[in-house]
């Protein structure tokens, strides 16, 4: 019985050459699936392996819709079926999943099943559930920027449609009309937990509807036909600029969720038996037959030659090495090179929110790759500081937009959109505060790209959060995250204290290739006394990791940051009055640290106070004192002491504020009793 072709379109999707593709790499998925199992069970190598059996045929028309090298991928860990179609290498899968130091990999630091590899375009993957769609829109946005008719493919079970940043994702992407193929893979299990248990109405199709825009497909994904022509039209969609599409398509999960669970806990002998009925392999294999596209014999000959490609490619694997322990250390940055800095005859004082719009006004202006985002910082408003203000204005409403109310999107988007090395993001969460709920995405994403890759990928983004407080704005406009932040590997955390620091920081925080967190004290902005600095020229750059002595001095060293340095520099102005005489040292950045400033004062004064807004407990100040006992124990003729925030959250009320947050009298008060031991 042949098959009724009804357009070009199916004439293309039905070609002998195409369908037989298909199966080849439903073979190979398959195959490799139990080469893995039996691995696994024989202690073989691998620790851990994801079946994707019955995930087969929607991962491998998915790759078919796509362009290879120009479209991307962001698949999920049951979607081998997607990495194969693609062309990713039979025996590098294989050797990820034996722990091998893989080219296209994270040699050795990632799980089997996260995927990565820079040529075929697919940004590599975290283990966390559904992060992967708000990373897929900044993918999308970049390629929408760039005006490039790229299409950009994100996968998921259906569980992870329960995550914030599935409906963060389908928002914007359906606002900004993005290019991008969501597909949700149900196999009506995320892990133990069903359908009903998970999603109201038992499917994510009917909530999906809502969002304007966004073209949705419900399909069977076993159905060869109806599976390949939804895909197409997503494709085709996005391609010509006519924006999202979500496609969910029903499929078994056939194994168990992983090598480490058994579904016989939660699944009935009657469901395992009606998953396993549902097999793509054994029905296309049907199909092909029934179809006359070939003949069973055919059809076994095809799989017996495909189980011979991946034992040689299993064997293939095994000839690969492990990474050295060497290595470990490798990747967790990626190496600055700073334009060089050239001085400039100071211009007129200006506060440190000037120093801030200037700044990234000149980088705008110098590479349009340069872009801010973030709530309320476009048109007329420029942010609730005013920090971005008149850019949309200046430089078009495609470099400086708002972002819904969101702090995962801001973060992820930021993340998407540094991946192609086109864009130089710069996003602005309105308060520190309000980081927490863009937290995954700051810690486990964005923080660990480049070191998880392996150095394949990295993400040059600024993030600027106001935060601190003395300025009554309560428990949550007050915090200061720093000792959070500082306890990320991958990020590098800045807070400057002066207009001259803040712009020449900021410049070179948007010159470094490694996500970077820009905090900026609130009540800092407009400061004049101590803050406002002649202005720096636009070729004036000041390198992360540099502490500044800001005042010299003999009997004590205090160390400071953020509003701190006022603080100390206050405390330090009065004793001097005195002739005691203070060391005050701006850390200026808290990662890179510049902890030899600090030996070295310390070689000299013999004692040390740390000044910090945050709370006292595992505040950074912790960390200072370890490390100063640690590399300067014989240096030190007294306590380590340290002058904090109370552990207690910030109140609102005046009086409140001032007993939790350390004040300059309590900083001379300790710098009084260090000085006198
Ligand atoms: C954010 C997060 N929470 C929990 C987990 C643990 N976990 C890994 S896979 C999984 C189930 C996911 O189910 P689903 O999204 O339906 O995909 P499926 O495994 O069924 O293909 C869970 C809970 C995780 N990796 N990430």
């Amino acid at each position: 019985m042949s098959l009724q072709v009804d357009s070009l379109v199916d004439s293309l999707l039905l070609a002998k050459g195409r369908v037989l593709r298909a199966l080849q790499a439903m073979h190979y998925t398959r195959f490799m699936d139990d080469k893995m199992n039996k691995l696994v069970r024989q202690n073989k190598g691998g620790t851990f392996h994801l079946p994707v059996a019955g995930h087969e045929m929607i991962g491998v028309l998915s790759a078919m819709a796509l362009i290879p090298g120009t479209d991307w991928g962001l698949p999920y860990y049951r979607d081998r079926a997607f990495a194969i179609g693609l062309g990713c290498s039979l025996s590098e899968i294989f050797a990820v999943f034996l722990a091998r130091d893989v080219v296209n990999h994270s040699g050795g630091r990632m799980m089997p099943e996260h995927f990565s590899h820079r040529e075929l375009r697919i940004p590599c993957q975290s283990s966390c559930v559904g992060s992967q769609f708000l990373q897929a829109v900044g993918v999308a946005k970049s390629a929408q920027l760039r005006g490039a008719q790229e299409v950009v493919y994100v996968s998921a079970g259906d569980g992870a449609t329960s995550q914030g940043d599935f409906h963060e994702a389908l928002n914007f992407a359906s606002i900004h009309r993005l290019p991008l193929v969501f597909v949700i893979q149900d196999n009506g299990w995320a892990i133990s937990v069903p359908s009903h248990e998970q999603t109201a109405g038992g499917t994510i199709v009917k909530m999906a509807r809502g969002y304007e825009g966004l073209s949705v497909h419900d399909v069977d994904g076993c159905d060869y036909v109806e599976t390949a022509q939804a895909l197409h039209q997503a494709v085709s969609k996005a391609r010509a600029g006519e924006g999202p599409s979500l496609v969910v398509a029903k499929v078994p999960r056939i194994g168990s969720h992983s090598s480490s669970d058994d579904p016989k806990k939660y699944k009935t002998e009657e469901v395992i038996a009606e998953e396993k009925s549902r097999d793509p392999i054994e029905r296309f294999e049907e199909w092909l037959v029934a179809h006359e596209y070939c003949t069973r014999l055919e059809i076994d000959a095809l799989r017996a030659q495909h189980f011979q490609d991946i034992e040689t490619a299993a064997l293939a694997a095994d000839q690969i090495p492990f990474p050295q322990k060497e290595s470990v250390l490798d990747h967790v940055f990626k190496d600055v090179s700073l334009p060089q800095s050239l001085p400039s005859s100071p211009g007129e004082s200006i506060v440190i929110m000037d120093a801030l719009n200037h700044a990234m006004n000149e980088e705008m202006q110098r590479d349009s790759g340069v872009i801010v985002f973030g709530q309320d910082v476009a048109h007329g408003k420029g942010g609730v500081f005013g920090i971005t203000r008149a850019f949309t204005e200046r430089f078009g409403s495609h470099r400086c937009f708002n972002t819904p109310l969101a702090e995962s999107t801001i973060v992820a988007l930021a993340l998407g959109l540094s991946l192609d090395g086109h864009h130089k993001p710069i996003a602005e969460i309105q308060f520190a505060d309000y980081s927490w709920t863009g937290m995954n995405q700051l810690f486990n994403e964005l923080a660990s790209f480049h070191y998880r890759s392996k150095g394949q990928w990295h993400c040059p983004v600024v993030i600027r959060m106001p935060y601190g407080g003395y300025i009554q704005g309560g428990p949550y406009h007050s915090q200061s995250i720093e000792a959070f932040l500082s306890h990320c590997p991958g990020l590098k955390v800045v807070i400057p204290s002066n207009a001259a620091d803040a712009k020449r920081l900021l410049k070179s925080a948007i010159h470094d290739p490694n996500p970077v967190i820009f905090l900026e004290h609130k009540a800092l902005y407009r400061q004049r006394l101590f803050c406002a600095r002649p202005e720096t020229g636009p070729e004036e750059f000041l390198p992360l990791g540099q502490a500044h002595v800001v005042r010299e001095g003999t009997d004590v060293t205090v160390v400071a940051w953020g509003m701190t340095v006022l603080l100390a520099n206050e405390a330090a102005e009065l004793l001097s009055k005195e002739n005691l005489s203070v060391e005050v040292i701006d850390l200026r950045t808290i990662v890179p640290l510049d902890f030899a400033t600090v030996l070295k004062s310390l070689r000299k004064t013999g004692k040390l106070l740390i000044v910090h807004e945050a709370a006292r407990n595992c505040g950074f100040g912790a960390e200072l004192a370890a490390r100063a006992a640690e590399e300067a124990f014989f240096s030190l003729d007294a306590p380590i002491m340290r002058v904090t925030g109370k552990d207690c959250p910030v109140p609102y009320c005046k009086d409140l504020e001032d007993e939790v947050l350390p004040q300059a009298k309590d900083v001379e008060s300790a710098l009084r009793q260090l000085i006198a031991f």
